[in-house]
């Protein structure tokens, strides 16, 4: 057994430091993989996989600049701008994902911050929602605190606001709000009792240094996120950051690794960029931890797998879907 196995599953630490990491992100990859995989098997059942499906409830024409996003104003490519979705189509297509297996309903909004006179539509759509027995997840941009404890009271159950990339590399990516702007929300949210969905992208021409930056900003908040989306860029037309080389499928694998190995007891999201990777990369990410997808033929704007496809995937790896608690006694991830 590599060293340091029992160590790493043992507590959660929050003390994560970068040369550490590092020495994870560098070990040989099949001492990688192993430690992961063991780290996974002492607090989750393996062969279990989260299911979300995710709808865009307001889509394009946002106020922010993050350089991957296709929703973005400032690009030339930006989708269309289209209102809020009345709450009877955020109905139907949450009866949709219930049907399809899904546990947990995403709805997402391409806003800067979310707005007072949004509050109450978008807190009917968590009760609906809420009300068909789903687990409700919503991500709406930046959170104030009075917000954050209206949505709870709504059955809220995940906000999901991403810290995207290492506080070093975030500049090159986003200008129109800073690092500490998106802590804040996770503290608000995190202070209404809401459990916090937080992480990143990878493959947007950050170094390895970043992705280790990333997953200790992640790992070192004052509680772990209960679940972390590692998205691989999706590479859209006419955004900032479409034509950058891809990652190394290797590498994304080593992401999730050291993710699962750092935050043991979280659920670690294969997020974005499922459509680009093989079958055969996704079960080597199941294999050192990811255990949440998104599933449904659409992410926000762009294609995600279709969803006969992943059965099938499920069905030759023999992935169940998750259905309840997690082996872990420790309560701090309970509920995702
Ligand atoms: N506007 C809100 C915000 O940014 O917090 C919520 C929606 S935003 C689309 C949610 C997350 O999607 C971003 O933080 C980013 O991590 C991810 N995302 C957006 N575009 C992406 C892309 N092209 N590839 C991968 N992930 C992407
Ligand atoms: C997250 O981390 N990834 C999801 C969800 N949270 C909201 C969004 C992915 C968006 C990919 C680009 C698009 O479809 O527009
Ligand atoms: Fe707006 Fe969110 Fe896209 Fe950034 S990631 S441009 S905040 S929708």
């Amino acid at each position: 057994m590599p060293e340091n196995v029992a160590e790493t599953q043992a507590t959660i630490r929050q003390d994560w430091k970068q040369e550490e990491v590092e020495a994870l992100f560098a070990l040989p990859f099949n001492d990688l993989l192993y430690q992961a995989q063991t780290v996974h098997r002492q607090n989750f059942d393996p062969n279990a996989v989260q299911i979300s499906t995710l709808l865009s409830i307001k889509t394009g024409g946002c106020a922010e600049d993050c350089g991957y996003c296709p929703q973005s104003a400032h690009h030339p490519s930006a989708v269309k701008a289209e209102p809020l979705m009345p709450l009877e189509q955020v109905m139907k297509s949450a009866n949709e994902a219930k049907d399809a297996g899904a546990s947990r309903f995403c709805m997402g909004a391409a806003w800067r911050n979310l707005k007072d006179r949004d509050v109450e539509r978008v807190a009917a759509m968590v009760e609906g929602v809420k009300s068909l027995g789903l687990e409700t997840c919503v991500t709406l941009g930046m959170l104030e605190e009075h917000q954050a404890k209206r949505l709870k009271e709504a059955g809220l159950d995940y906000y999901n606001h991403n810290l995207d990339t290492s506080p070093e590399f975030y500049g090159d990516i986003i200008t129109t709000r800073t690092y500490e702007d998106r802590l804040n929300t996770l503290g608000h949210v995190r202070d209404a009792g809401i459990n916090v969905c937080s992480g990143g992208i990878v493959g947007m021409g950050e170094s390895r240094k970043d992705r280790a930056g990333l997953l200790i900003s992640l790992a070192n908040l004052p509680t772990q996120p209960q679940s972390v989306p590692i998205n691989l860029l999706v590479q859209v037309e006419g955004t900032p950051l479409n034509g950058i080389d891809n990652l190394d499928s290797l590498e994304f694998v080593r992401t999730i690794a050291v993710a699962r190995i750092m935050m043991p007891k979280s659920f670690v999201r294969l997020s974005a960029g499922r459509e680009n990777m093989s079958d055969e990369m996704q079960a080597m990410c199941f294999l050192v931890g990811a255990n949440s997808i998104f599933y449904g033929d659409k992410l926000l704007t762009t294609d995600n797998p279709d969803a006969n496809h992943d059965q099938q995937l499920f069905k030759r790896l023999g992935i169940n879907p998750w259905v309840g608690e997690e082996k872990s006694e420790d309560k701090q991830c309970s509920a995702a």
